[in-house]
């Protein structure tokens, strides 16, 4: 059993669409245990930092402008395939293309305002993780239900 950290952020834009309790049950329901959580009024450099990958490319000052634009959530979830499962959870980039049951599926029909962010490999996750939260700021804990979920 593989038990994996990942980071996910819900964006401006699930913010303002009052998503963030519905999105935040889907990863809570899958089994996933929660290990870190705040609201980040996200600045320009943690921006820049977080969507450094995707420097130079046309729609990158339009993303930090999206993602500085109001409050961000950001969650550390915790369990088996951990960063695989909310990839899973999320959908595909595009909420057009994405699938229903997904979260971009259901909420979203943009590319950029597609609600969540989610870590796409266990390196990037830890390299994420590092960047939104400080040591103190996460949490273990074992679940009472441990046993039933896995
Ligand atoms: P993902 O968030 O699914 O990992 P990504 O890392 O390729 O997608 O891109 C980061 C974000 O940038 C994505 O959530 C939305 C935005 N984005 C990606 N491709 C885009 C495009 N072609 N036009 C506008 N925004 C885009
Ligand atoms: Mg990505």
């Amino acid at each position: 059993m593989t038990t994996q950290r990942t980071l996910i952020l819900l964006k401006p834009d699930a913010v303002q669409r009052r998503l963030v309790g519905e999105i935040t049950a889907r990863f809570e329901r899958k089994g996933l245990r929660l290990a870190g959580l705040k609201l980040v009024q996200v600045s320009r450099e943690l921006a820049e930092k977080h969507y450094a990958v995707h420097k130079g490319k046309p729609f990158y000052e339009s993303l930090l402008t999206f993602l500085t634009s109001g409050p961000t959530v950001a969650l550390v979830w915790e369990g088996r395939e951990a960063v695989a499962v909310c990839r899973t959870l999320m959908g595909m980039t595009d909420g057009a293309k994405s699938p229903p049951g997904t979260i971009r599926g259901d909420f979203a029909l943009s590319v950029q305002n597609n609600l969540v962010h989610g870590s796409d490999s266990l390196e990037n996750a830890a390299i994420e993780i590092a960047l939104w939260f400080k040591d103190e700021e996460l949490v273990s804990f074992t679940s009472t239900d441990a046993n039933w979920v896995a």
